[in-house]
């Protein structure tokens, strides 16, 4: 098991921004980003698969990853390096058959015990959130907050993890501190954000955290 996490791990979401995914990867590699993942809850398959397509056309040419949410298919497709899943997507024994051994497999965990759960499947990194309120993602699961993330922490050793949900420059140093090896952040670096200089300005103020 040898996955790191990126300390800064960036979304992507064009129903949140008004730039295309393409966009958004491009200013968030101009301000540092090594691993972006592509979100996408509402467009069809064909939509998504061309958008990411194309954001996966300027990350290749900078070295970036690229890990795509939810569609195992347009992962597949595409040969992204990696896939994330929630709890009600495709299980990631499923999506580990199809993609193969060297796609980076993400789950998205709410509490300790999907957590725990999480490190019997054959993934690459772990998903706790939301640590604090977001307005980002539809229907939420229950805050976990700092405490949750300290205890998902303890209960899965030094498997890599994620903390998402209402992750800002100010709260950031708390979670890490809490455990967290990476911090995935929509609404403080692309979402409602038109002028695009800023999305690499924010960037940057992470990518320096
Ligand atoms: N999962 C838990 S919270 C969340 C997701 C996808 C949204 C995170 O967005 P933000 O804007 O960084 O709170
Ligand atoms: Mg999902």
């Amino acid at each position: 098991m040898s996955f790191k996490l990126p300390r800064v791990y960036p979304i992507t979401d064009t129903s949140l921004s008004p730039l295309s995914h393409a966009e958004q990867v491009k200013l968030l590699i101009e301000g540092g980003a090594k691993f972006i993942q592509l979100r996408e809850k509402k467009a069809p398959a064909r939509a998504f698969y061309t958008a990411a397509r194309e954001a996966l056309a300027v990350a290749g040419e900078k070295n970036v990853r690229i890990v795509i949410n939810d569609r195992a298919d347009v992962a597949f497709a595409l040969q992204a390096e990696g896939l994330h899943l929630g709890q009600d997507d495709l299980p990631p024994r499923a999506a580990r058959k199809l993609l193969g051994r060297n796609v980076i497999i993400g789950f998205s965990t709410h509490n300790t015990e999907q957590a725990v759960a999480a490190l019997k499947m054959p993934i690459d990194y772990i998903a706790i959130g939301p640590v604090f309120p977001t307005g980002t993602k539809e229907n939420p699961d229950p805050v976990v907050g700092l405490e949750g993330v300290r205890r998902v922490r303890e209960a899965i050793g030094d498997f890599p993890l994620v903390a998402i949900g209402g992750i800002t420059l100010e709260n950031a140093p708390e979670v890490f501190a809490a455990g967290a090896d990476s911090i995935a952040l929509i609404g403080a670096l692309t979402a409602g954000i038109s002028d695009a200089r800023e999305i690499t300005e924010r960037m940057k103020r992470f990518a320096a955290l």
